[in-house]
């Protein structure tokens, strides 16, 4: 598998939780300023045209940072960084939800 990865925000989330994890996956760099994202080659990976996205080994596309990390811990379950039961992980999910919503979406806009 491979990070379709640019130098912004959430691909940043993304490679400090690989840091976090010790996880070394493929990068392929798409520069944003040019527009990379939103050529027909990307959109044709993810519609969305945003970064990061996982492009697995069967060539499914995966977009959405929490998600993509969701994905990651379930593979990768040790150092847990989301939590080791369906507690922790629900708390570790409410708060991230909260910071989307209430904090990182208004810097945005
Ligand atoms: N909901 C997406 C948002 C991803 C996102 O906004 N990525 C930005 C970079 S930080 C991007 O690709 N912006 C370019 C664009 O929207 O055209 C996620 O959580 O991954």
């Amino acid at each position: 598998m491979k990070i379709l990865n640019s130098f912004s925000p959430n691909p940043r989330m993304l490679r400090m939780f690989l840091a976090e994890k010790n996880l070394k996956i493929d990068m392929v760099e798409h520069y944003l300023i040019a527009g990379k994202n939103q050529e027909s080659v990307y959109l044709n990976k993810n519609p969305c045209g945003q970064m990061p996205a996982l492009e697995l080994d069967d060539e499914t596309v995966l977009a959405e940072t929490v998600v993509i990390c969701d994905y990651l811990e379930e593979l990768y379950p040790t150092p847990s960084l989301i939590g080791t039961n369906a507690q922790e992980r629900a708390e570790a999910r409410m708060w991230n939800r909260r910071i989307e919503q209430k904090i990182t979406g208004n810097i945005y806009d």
